[in-house]
């Protein structure tokens, strides 16, 4: 068939399905898999049946095809890799290298672009251009300021934003140098990118470097293009995504700890439900705005409903789940089932893991669903432009249409009764906090218990869900796991609610962890994983790492703290920049699906050991949770018999009295 004829579907209801799927064998979410099981019965599919009704492509889940130019498309998926090049020489070492600079690019663009649209809107909030939003925490716009040499002393509000402002755009227009948050980087790790020449400039200068390098016939050695991966994705890391996360907390507030509430079952029958997707918080404050406005709430009365009910799902959901409480109705792989509830009234959805499926999916629901950003429009959507500097135009009409919807719904609804409460919003500041206390607020006691054994190490858990492994078992398996060896967890995008859902984010699911954490998690009155935010706020995950160094008694570099990283069930390219910008700043991280290379070649050598050996983190694999966690317990290990602390207890860092014997 030619790509001009057109393909003729048939109904989704007379696909005929080969064999029967048993959706527990493809979640463990109790909420999606009810959901999924009424998908199925009325008919429709899901990227669950999509993904059993379709195999992987082996050649591309190795990343052993290059279509970067019209003599291939070129594939190197015999048993020798090595045995065959492509029609312009290309080895797998290449290809491999190249495909996945392009990851790089694909991930680090979509963060970066995100942190400026949000620095964006903070100078047109400073400049008075924009009224609906303005600055909410002061002390965070002072503090981010001062970490990268802003005087704050004596000035006005206005004065240092309007510096921060300029300070931060290098983060994307620099063309030499180095960028402005590369100042919280730890003297050591900084050094490692400086002899390695990855320093990064402005993230559009990286992301075109990387786009052209990876072009047919420009750098064709794996290790110069692995270079500029960890450059463009530090540029995402250190940049986009930090500018991204300091630039929103500025905004809308730093997260502060509170208790909140994760499933299907916040969906309220006698309610206009709206559920908002996506990633950038703008949209979402403005819809918390119209949703608690007096005169839609009169409206939705009127309509004989008992109010708004708001709820977010995947990273923007995230956002204000820890910013402001706002329940959350799952993660990623619960968006299409979400949808089958009936009691979804709008779905309004900004930019980033929206499937192209939700509008046929709301379709079959009657379900109102609502693209709002010029960047990311979907077929069989309405598109209602969203506008920063009239914020509540889109979402009020938003608003308005979910009213009528819920006079008018088409159905009868069913809501999974499933409430899942925990604690929620942490913060790197909050860290601080939390275990300093208010005057002596540092993370001198995170390190002090690292190093007495009570807590072994830190592990980051983040990343989506995936239809091609059990929707949050990876996820929470893993985490138990740490936590039962007394490795602290912390967690960003939709893992964190897999974790939620399961439960461990109320503090009396520290009795799961081992002996030593679960007397820190009782002492403080945490639970024994944090929640850090979105995908971009794996930012606080790197200035916790740089803090845990500044404080001293844990090594020089993030390269030498007992942590680790993983992703167990990732599926975009913004994890794999994610996944990059961690190793390249020294953290071992382990990813789970599928990795995007050929075992035994030398451009997976370099991801999975040579990097370590220069100094960086480095990359692992593993499908099963149990083996990734032990994984990562013996990278922690590692790190701590190297540190001298394996097996110590009680011992404290170096205080200041200890330091004056020592030099005296
Ligand atoms: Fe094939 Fe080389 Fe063209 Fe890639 S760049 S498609 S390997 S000829
Ligand atoms: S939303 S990138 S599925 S975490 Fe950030 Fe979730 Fe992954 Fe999207």
């Amino acid at each position: 068939m030619s790509h001009h004829e057109e393909k003729k579907e048939k109904p989704l209801s007379e696909v005929k399905r080969e064999k029967m799927i048993n959706f527990r064998d493809m979640s463990t979410c109790e909420a999606t898999i009810q959901m999924l099981e009424k998908v199925a019965s009325d008919g429709f599919e899901t990227a669950f049946t999509r993904a059993a009704d379709m195999r992987p492509c082996p050649i591309g889940a190795d990343s052993a095809c290059c279509k970067h130019c019209f003599m291939g498309p070129c594939r190197l998926n015999s048993k020798d890799p090595y045995s065959r090049v492509g029609v312009c020489g290309a080895s797998i070492d290449t290809i491999a290298a190249r495909n996945f600079a392009r990851m790089v690019a694909s991930g680090g663009a979509a963060h970066t672009d995100h942190g400026m649209v949000m620095l964006d809107v903070f100078r047109e909030v400073v400049n008075g251009n924009i009224q609906g939003y303005r600055i909410q925490d002061e002390q965070k716009l002072r503090s981010v300021a001062e970490s990268i040499g802003i005087q704050i002393n004596g000035r006005s509000v206005k004065d240092i934003a309007v510096d921060l402002y300029k300070e931060l755009e290098r983060t994307y227009t620099q063309v030499e140098g180095e960028i402005p948050f590369v100042k919280r980087v730890p003297a050591k790790t900084l050094d490692t990118w400086r002899k390695a020449g990855i320093v990064p400039r402005g993230a559009m200068r990286e992301i075109m470097e990387i786009m052209h390098r990876s072009h047919m016939g420009v750098d064709q050695n794996f290790d110069n293009i692995v270079k500029q991966c960890s450059r463009t994705a530090l540029a995402d890391g250190w940049g986009g995504s930090m500018v991204a996360t300091e630039i929103s907390d500025i905004l809308f507030g730093t997260p502060k700890p509170h208790v909140a509430g994760v499933n299907m079952g916040f969906l309220k029958e006698n309610q206009v439900n709206i559920i908002v997707h996506g990633h950038e918080p703008l949209l979402f404050e403005a819809m918390i705005a119209s949703s608690n406005d007096p005169a839609n709430i009169e409206k939705a009365r009127a309509a004989g409903a008992a109010g708004i009910n708001l709820l977010g799902m995947c990273c923007s959901g995230a956002e204000v789940l820890g910013r402001h409480g706002v329940p959350h109705a799952g993660n990623f792989l619960s968006t299409e089932p979400v949808i089958a509830t009936g009691a979804v009234d709008a779905m309004a959805v900004d930019v980033q893991c929206i499937m192209q499926a939700l509008p046929k999916m709301a379709g079959c629901y009657g379900t109102r669903f609502f693209t709002t950003n010029p960047r990311a429009r979907i077929e069989g959507a309405t598109h209602i432009e969203f506008h920063e500097h009239s914020p509540g135009e889109c979402t009020d009409k938003i608003v308005s249409l979910a009213i009528e919807r819920f006079k008018n719904r088409p159905g009868p609804v069913t809501i999974p009764q499933r409430r899942d409460m925990g604690v929620h919003g942490f913060s790197h500041e909050y860290i601080n906090y939390m275990l300093g206390g208010t005057f002596r607020g540092s993370y001198t006691p995170l390190n002090e218990n690292i190093i007495n054994g009570r807590i072994r190490g830190v592990a980051g858990v983040v990343g989506c869900t995936n239809p091609r492994v059990k929707q949050d078992y990876l996820h929470v398996e893993l985490v138990k796991e740490l936590i039962k060896n007394n490795v602290l967890v912390v967690q960003t995008g939709c893992s964190q609610i897999a974790l939620a859902k399961a439960g461990l984010m109320k503090p009396d699911a520290a009795v799961l962890a081992g002996d030593g954490l679960q007397e820190v998690c009782e002492t403080v009155g945490i639970p024994p994983v944090l929640s850090l935010g979105s995908c971009v706020d794996n930012s606080r995950i790197l200035i916790a790492c740089a803090e845990m160094v500044r404080i001293g008694g844990l090594g020089d570099s993030i390269a030498d703290l007992p942590v680790a990283g993983a992703a167990p069930e990732y599926m975009s390219e913004k994890a794999i920049c994610i996944g990059q910008y961690f190793v390249a700043s020294g953290v071992y991280t382990i990813f789970g699906v599928t990795f995007p290379t050929v075992e035994g070649t030398q451009f997976h050598k370099l991801l999975f050991e040579g990097l370590e050996e220069q100094g960086f983190g480095k990359w692992g694999f593993s499908t099963d949770p149990y083996e990734m966690a032990h994984l990562m317990i013996n990278h922690i290990d590692k790190k701590r018999a190297a540190l001298g602390i394996m097996g110590e207890r009680e011992r404290k860092l170096f205080s200041m009295e200890d330091r004056r014997t020592a030099e005296g």
